[in-house]
């Protein structure tokens, strides 16, 4: 847990938008897998800290580290694999690097840091800036007092040690990548800046803007003017005593969003001291017995499940070209959804599917067995849910907030997960919730779909590994399925393991026809249910996982990607890409 004195500053939003400093590029470092470089107590520093980063002041001085001569590595970018001796690595590295900086007048200067995985705790010349807990959501802190006309430097310590009452838990069947894995910056702002807005379609309107801008001071009186030239439209409101001005617009010859056009408009808002811009797309998302509406017409989500691995050369994606290789691959297969499994993927990603059109599933790690009798755990849950909404809410790509993944039926997981479904309707009110939930009770072949968390959720999610942890493939064939809710149902993963070019007859473990085979026969089953409105199966591409030892087939991966850690597609792709092509 971050102290109180440590906490961020409240997240600024629309980065990509404002004026920054790139911190990217090699960092020295130094791994402290005894954590001797730490000892903070309160929030303050202890004098062997390295966040100090000290140097002797004479010859008899000893200092036992020194970030100058450490090697460096590349920010962004996991450790892991980076160099080979940190692949597996799970604990405290120091960060550290010089820059220039001159400060100009009038204005604030925040450290942006777009994720650290899993703690971390970032200074600037030596004193604490802020820290933050959550490997997979942005966070920044404002460090205009500490910076100094000329040469700076920051540290920041990452720390990836799991942890029972962390969110992820222990256990995750994917990589514990740590370190700086998205862009760090510095962002300047004017004294009094535009904090956050939401401009979005009113939930059930196709010709109303709703929303808000949020200044950073809590003044009210002042003007925010929203304007959307492309589409003639411009409001001015002003603030309220605590800095927030209502937005309610009406835009009738809107050209709605969707995968097949994926309109965005160029909106600028202005307030007394700032101006920023977005490009937005505008969309409505709602469910009707079992159908979901995009803008008001029944769609089938035609997905596909991706983690945030890179393509080619794995670890951590996080750059544009990451997210077009990736988001390309769903294109081709006829995709016009995404599921983002199992955490918030960096923002790249996002704003590539509200270009290309591809509908997002927005995840945070609730995975497995989280330590749901534990307060704090759930306040680190919603916070990075939270966090996940504040950075993205103005996504039209975004439809569905996931609050977790096969999570067991249990009375305490059943309340957290009320608790984190409520917060997200508090949060944002024009998205779908969803979860991915699993079968526990079948009536023969009826496989019977009733968590009493579906009481929650606008649509079911729902995992089924029928012909792979489950039965033979040609129990697929009899499968049907029950759910008590009146409700969507999308199938959010179903998988084989193929390793690329292995082949061997359709019942062959790991081959490719054995993949192809469960392809067919589960998209067969499938196409009988009568209330699936999606699929998302399980997963685009082969990734890293620390449960996957089998020599020569798994070495350490996962292999039920469609497309190898390669890029090579196996036979399983086509036949998804065939079964998209008549939906
Ligand atoms: C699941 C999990 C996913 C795993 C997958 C598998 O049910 O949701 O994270 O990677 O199964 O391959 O076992």
């Amino acid at each position: 847990m971050v102290a109180p004195a440590q906490q961020p500053a409240p997240l600024v939003t629309d980065i990509q938008h404002r004026t920054t400093i790139s911190l990217n590029g090699a960092w020295h470092i130094i791994p402290d897998p005894y954590d001797s470089g730490s000892v903070l107590y309160d929030g303050k520093l202890n004098e062997r800290s390295f966040l100090r980063n000290a140097k002797p002041k004479s010859k008899a001085d000893l200092i036992e580290y020194n970030f100058d001569t450490s090697p460096t590595i590349q920010v962004p970018g996991d450790w892991n694999t980076q160099r080979s001796d940190l692949l597996w690595y799970e604990g405290t590295i120091w960060y550290e690097r010089n820059f220039t900086y001159h400060p100009q007048p009038g204005k604030r200067v925040f450290l942006y840091i777009g994720a650290a995985n899993y703690l971390s705790l970032a200074g600037v010349n030596g004193t604490v800036a802020c820290g933050h807990e959550g490997g997979f959501t942005p966070y920044n802190c404002e460090v205009t007092s500490l910076l100094h006309d000329g040469e700076n430097f920051a540290v920041i310590r990452v720390n990836n040690a799991r942890r029972k009452e962390y969110v992820p838990t222990l256990q995750t069947d994917f990589w514990n990548y740590g370190g700086l894995t998205r862009d760090v910056k510095l962002v300047e702002l004017p004294q009094q800046f535009i904090q956050d807005f939401l401009i979005q379609l009113k939930p059930h309107s196709q010709d109303q803007i709703a929303g808000w801008v949020k200044l950073s001071d809590a003044a009210a009186g002042r003007q925010v003017t929203v304007r959307i030239p492309e589409a003639g439209l411009e409001k001015s409101v002003t603030t309220d005593s605590t800095g927030l001005a209502q937005i309610d617009l009406p835009a009738p010859n809107l050209k709605l969003w969707s995968p097949a056009d994926p309109k965005l408009y160029h909106v600028e808002i202005t307030s007394p001291n700032d101006k920023v811009e977005d490009d937005i797309g505008f969309r409505t998302i709602e469910v009707r017995g079992h159908d979901i509406l995009l803008n008001g017409q029944p769609i089938f989500l035609k997905g596909i499940c991706i983690h945030e691995e890179a393509p080619y050369r794995s670890g951590r994606a996080f750059s544009d070209d990451d997210a077009r290789t990736l988001l390309g691959w769903a294109k081709e297969l006829g995709a016009n959804y995404v599921r983002l499994a199992h955490y918030p993927h960096n923002e790249n990603m996002v704003r590539m599917a509200d270009r290309i059109g591809l509908m997002v599933w927005s995840e945070v790690p609730v995975y497995w067995t989280i330590d749901w009798e534990n307060p704090a755990t759930l306040a680190n849950a919603e916070n990075q849910m939270t966090e996940n909404i504040t950075r993205d809410r103005n996504r039209a790509a975004i439809v569905i907030w996931s609050v977790g993944n096969e999570t067991p039926i249990l009375p305490a997981r059943t309340t957290f997960m009320h608790q984190m479904v409520e917060n997200v309707r508090r949060n944002d009110s024009t998205r779908l919730v969803s979860a991915a939930l699993q079968v526990h009770r079948s009536e023969g072949s009826i496989r019977i779909l009733d968590d009493p968390l579906g009481a929650d959720l606008d649509l079911l999610g729902c995992n089924e590994y029928i012909g792979w942890y489950e039965g033979t493939i040609g129990d697929i064939d009899n499968a049907t399925y029950k759910t008590p809710y009146n409700k969507p149902l999308v199938m959010s993963e179903f998988g084989a393991d193929a390793v690329f070019g292995l082949h061997g007859d359709a019942d062959t473990r790991f081959t490719e026809e054995y993949q192809q085979n469960l392809y067919e026969h589960q998209t067969k089953m499938l196409d009988r249910i009568t209330f699936l409105r999606g699929t998302s199966p399980w997963i685009l591409m082969d990734f890293r996982s620390p449960r996957r030892p089998l020599p020569g087939i798994e070495d350490f991966f996962n292999r039920k990607g469609l497309v190898s850690d390669r890029g090579e597609k196996k036979k399983a792709f086509y036949v998804l890409q065939k079964w998209y092509e008549g939906k």
